[in-house]
């Protein structure tokens, strides 16, 4: 739609005010929404998320100063609508958002699936293992979201990558979690994922240690695989991003968290979501706004990933048994890099 005719405010809000395509063939990525919030263990609302990051992603042009040419003259992307999710049962929610997810790959070269509560991130594996086979991820988020079923749910928003990894569909030495913090239900919360192989970053590891450093552990960990990502918005701290299920003090900002997201430009990203926001909690809208931006970024990111020649990924993954040593080297190997980049990461984007 053209801001040369159209106000940036003005016609029907699609994500960045992308052409409208509800049953979407032959694009690079698709856009869909998953209004769904029956996942969720403490504050409910994020099934108004689509809409609401929707319109706050109006102002979000495909172009930028530090962007080169526009993400849209790179890949084609269009808004494939919202999926119509039953908001009466998990069971029959995950099933047909797994079709419909899946039937978009089937379609399309990516999608960026706005939620919603981040149990349908499950679905979104799903499809996205079905076309890609077993697939790397970084999951932003406060939470590890490897719980075990509670209150008689066997999904909810606390267990997509648990059931990811039981399943299959991910490598849990290729998984990476950023931002891990605050109050689990037990203290062992962590351990099925930690016993699993997967790389936490907690938010005091953020605090100790550089972005770049980071992403450097993220490349080395995901090597050449496909590669999932995943941004639970109650990564971001409160302080920026308090329209949220879960809130928890101490998270990163909104600079590190789209710093950080430069890695995946470097890497082969196969597929996106931004989940858990809450409009009800999320009075100025600034929750939404962070959500779009991150959405537009991870388009960003795609573009470079499939059509810049110097953003090539990375050509092998490591060889079968070498994860766990390569990943401690790499820490090593990182937190000398760290002590060297962390004045000049500081106000570098894009590096
Ligand atoms: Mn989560």
């Amino acid at each position: 739609m053209s801001t040369a005719v159209s106000p940036r405010y003005a016609q029907p809000a699609t994500f960045m005010r992308l052409r409208h395509r509800p049953d979407p063939i032959g694009h690079d990525v698709v856009v869909v929404g998953a209004p769904y919030d029956g996942g969720t263990s403490y504050r409910p609302g994020a099934r108004f998320a689509p809409r609401a990051i929707r319109h706050e992603s109006s102002l979000i042009h495909g172009v930028g100063i530090d962007r080169g040419p526009g993400v849209f003259d790179r890949i084609d992307v269009v808004d494939g609508g919202d999926i119509d999710l039953s908001p009466f049962s998990m069971d029959l929610a995950m099933d047909t958002a797994t079709v419909a997810l899946t039937r978009l790959l089937e379609r399309n070269d990516a999608f960026l699936m706005l939620g919603g509560d981040h149990s349908l991130s499950l679905a979104a594996l799903r499809a996205v293992h079905a076309r890609h086979g077993r697939v790397a991820v970084l999951h932003l988020d406060a939470h590890s979201d490897t719980n075990p079923p509670v209150y008689g749910g066997t999904y909810h928003h606390g267990t997509p990558f648990r059931w990811a990894i039981e399943e299959g569909l991910v490598d849990p030495e290729r998984l990476v979690q950023v931002g891990i913090r605050g109050h689990n239900p037990r203290p062992d919360s962590l351990d099925y994922a930690r016993g699993h192989g997967v790389s936490i970053v907690t938010a005091a590891d953020f605090t100790r240690r550089s972005p770049r450093g980071i992403a450097e552990q993220i490349r080395r960990t995901v090597g050449g695989l496909p590669l999932y990502v995943s941004v639970d918005i109650d990564v971001v701290d409160p302080a920026y991003a308090p329209g949220t299920g879960t809130p928890a003090p101490g998270g990163l900002s909104s600079r590190e968290v789209l710093t950080l997201l430069d890695v995946v430009g470097q890497l082969r990203p196969v597929g996106f979501d931004v989940v858990e926001v809450s409009p009800a909690y999320d009075p100025s809208g600034i929750t939404s706004l962070l959500a779009a931006e991150i959405g537009a970024e991870l388009l960003y990111q795609y573009a470079r990933a499939t059509t810049s020649p110097a953003s090539a990924p990375v050509d092998s993954p490591l060889p079968p048994g070498a994860a766990a040593d390569d990943a401690e080297n790499a820490e090593n190997a990182v937190d000398a890099v760290d002590a060297e980049s962390a004045v000049d990461f500081a106000g570098q984007r894009w590096g």
